[in-house]
């Protein structure tokens, strides 16, 4: 296999090889000096912006991406996808009927897509998909990414994500009563998919509206309807999330949010190597300006030398 890029520039002209190669390591060799500070170089790099679109199986997550990118491509934006696959899906059943695939021509440099099984957590995200997300948000203008999941889901996306968009269908009850029952991170926008549908869509958006207004800090969350069979929507649901990014950078806001991910990020590695102990132990000396790629590879690589060290003398 070729070595991995030495720095982000060569990333950025290795193409898409160079990226799928990168976020190959993160699976396989998430230690690997290299994949470390092409991480660290692409948390420092400003980036694109990292879209979160979750809802329930089918509402039409993948068909809006597709729509999204075919936009986003006419005007000369790049767009990388990060697709979570949960793994209970894996063995099929109907849900996979009538998945939509998310189309990426290979011969389109500007247009990267990825799947990545979502391991341990049902429905979570993947280890890697902080880290990916980073790498591709150095590279592209905006990486979207898919996962389904109601509930809970919102609240691990925001870890990768810097605006979280949940999509809900017309007359889906689900959805609904999830908004209901007191949503624990307001999702940056709702989108109600599906609008050719009519009436059915006004009436759930109308229903959202009515939801969000309940929750504690849902008064601020737009709902609007789209169709990515007919466009309806798309560009004004496009302007209002560059508004609100454009707005989270300048304020700060966004760097804040960024730097708590990635602090978030490496207390579950350190979580998941080093167990509850560890964990209080090395939390607090993580400083804030430290790399969390850095220093949870270098601590793994610590700690397995002492390791050696000691069974050595047993
Ligand atoms: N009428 C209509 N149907 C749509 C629209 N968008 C998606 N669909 C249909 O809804 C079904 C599910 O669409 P997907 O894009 O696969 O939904 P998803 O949310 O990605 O589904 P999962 O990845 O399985 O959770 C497909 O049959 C689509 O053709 C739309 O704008 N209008
Ligand atoms: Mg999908």
């Amino acid at each position: 296999m070729k070595p991995l890029p030495a720095d982000l520039a060569a990333l950025a002209s290795g193409g898409k090889g160079a990226l799928a190669r990168t976020l190959s390591a993160l699976e396989t060799a998430p230690d690997d000096p290299r994949l470390v500070a092409l991480l660290d170089a692409a948390l420092a790099a400003p980036g694109g912006l990292v879209l979160g679109l979750t809802g329930p199986p089918g509402v039409g997550k993948s068909t809006l991406t597709n729509a999204l990118i075919a936009r986003l491509r006419a005007r000369g934006q790049t767009v990388a996808v990060i697709a979570i696959d949960p793994s209970s899906r894996r063995s099929g059943g109907a849900l996979l009927g009538d998945r939509t695939r998310i189309d990426s021509d290979p011969g389109d440099a500007g247009v990267f897509v990825r799947s990545m099984a979502a391991r341990r957590r049902l429905g979570g995200l993947a280890d890697a998909a902080f880290p990916a997300a980073v790498l591709m948000r150095a590279l592209y203008d905006l990486v979207i990414v898919e996962t389904v999941g109601v509930g809970q889901s919102e609240t691990e996306i925001a870890d990768c994500a810097d605006l979280v968009v949940f999509c809900a269908q017309p007359g889906a009850g689900d959805a609904l009563q999830f908004m209901k029952a007191g949503v624990t991170e307001v999702p940056d926008l709702v989108l109600v998919t599906k609008g050719d549908l009519g009436a059915p869509a006004r009436r759930a958006a109308a229903d959202l509206r009515g939801a969000l207004s309940l929750a504690a800090d849902g008064a601020g969350a737009e709902v609007a309807v789209v169709s990515a069979q007919t466009g309806e929507g798309l560009d004004a649901a496009m302007a209002h999330l560059a508004e609100l990014s454009a707005a989270r950078r300048a304020s700060g806001a966004l760097a804040a949010h960024r730097s708590g991910q990635a602090r978030a990020w490496a207390e579950a590695q350190i979580y998941e190597s080093f167990g509850r102990v560890g964990l209080a132990l090395i939390a607090p000396r993580l400083s804030a300006t430290c790399s969390p790629f850095s220093a949870v590879a270098e601590l793994r690589r610590r700690a397995a030398a002492a390791l050696h060290e000691t069974l050595k003398n047993i």
